[in-house]
């Protein structure tokens, strides 16, 4: 008789046991390979909240947009059927109108300037605009500096990128900068992309090194162009519902995994942009360096006075002088 009540006794144990150490398991996914400054990431960040929530929640990580491209896996973490997605900023500006302003062509001086701009008082308040829209937005990291590739030709001014059919983000600013550059601009779901240029259903894209090396557009594009006409951030997004019911604690956890891996994001797209050019030239691809960037920000001239009326003047100066 003893024996079983001791039986039943260390099943309830275990049973306890079991439930208090019960681990929650969230999902966060991206849209580039594991191997990039994405992958950097959100392979980071699941190292860094199972060790700062002493494994109360496990992060299981997706690739390639396992779970849908960006704009699908933002809705998704809306909605809560996805906890979390690190995404480009790019389909943002449909979910958080205020965040359009950062995707002004020529906005920003350099990384240090637009890291800067992010992680100061302008970044940190565009980041609380998230929490009307069902988000609780982590921390900004980085995508990078984006470059223009084709098929057809070299692109050293504005004038070559007429008539190039080029795939962009599904981005509201970048479609109206490239029209006013003269291109046949066509919204695509990053997934797609590697196809559509495969196929030469579009000519060319624009996207950061890190970006161009990890999907292996080498192997579609002939020619890359170092415009760095736009400066791209990420973001670490989480669905509002799910960091509220976290305690104060893992609520602190979770931001902090987030900052500890955008620190190793950058330091990613750093070593890209270090060896991006002499990579991709030995893999036949031909880059025109030394763009002529006045041409393109005069060309842009027009679009930009609209953005001017859109966005404020006054709001696109505080971040082009940010020091
Ligand atoms: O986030 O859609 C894009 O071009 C993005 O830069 C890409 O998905 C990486």
């Amino acid at each position: 008789m003893k024996i079983s009540k001791l039986l039943v006794g260390m099943a309830l144990g275990l049973g306890i046991i079991a439930s208090v150490s019960a681990q929650s398991t969230m999902r966060i996914s991206i849209s580039t390979a594991q191997n990039s400054h994405q992958g950097v990431a959100i392979d980071t960040f699941a190292r860094e909240v199972e060790k700062r929530t002493a494994g109360r929640y496990k992060i299981q990580t997706f690739y390639n947009g396992a779970l849908g491209g960006e704009r699908e896996s933002i809705e998704a973490v809306q909605l809560g059927t996805q906890e979390l997605a690190f995404s480009s900023t790019g389909p943002v500006p449909n979910f958080v109108p205020e965040t359009k302003i950062l995707d002004v062509p020529f906005l920003f001086r350099d990384k240090a300037h637009a890291r800067a701009v992010l992680d100061g008082p302008i970044g940190q308040d565009l980041l609380t605009k998230f929490d009307a829209k069902g988000f609780k937005a982590l921390a900004w990291a980085e995508n990078g500096f984006r470059h223009m590739t084709n098929s057809k030709r070299d692109v050293k001014l504005p004038e070559d990128l007429k008539g190039l059919k080029m795939r962009t983000m599904e981005n509201p600013v970048h479609i109206a900068a490239y029209k006013g550059l003269g291109i046949i601009t066509t919204p695509m779901a990053f997934p797609e992309v590697f196809t559509a240029l495969q196929q030469g259903t579009v000519d060319g894209q624009e996207n950061p090194l890190s970006v161009i090396m990890s999907a292996k557009f080498d192997q579609v594009q002939k020619h890359l162009s170092l415009t760095g006409h736009v400066y791209s951030p990420c973001i670490f997004l989480m669905n509002k519902a799910s960091f509220d019911k976290l305690s104060a604690a893992d609520k602190t956890a979770f931001i902090d995994a987030a900052k500890e891996a955008t620190k190793a994001n950058r330091a990613r797209v750093d070593q890209d942009d270090a060896n991006g050019v002499a990579d991709l030239r030995a893999k036949g691809m031909t880059v025109i360096e030394n763009v002529d960037k006045a041409r393109f920000v005069a060309t842009l001239a027009p679009v930009n006075a609209e953005f001017e009326k859109q966005f404020g003047k006054a709001n696109i100066d505080a971040i082009r002088n940010y020091k």
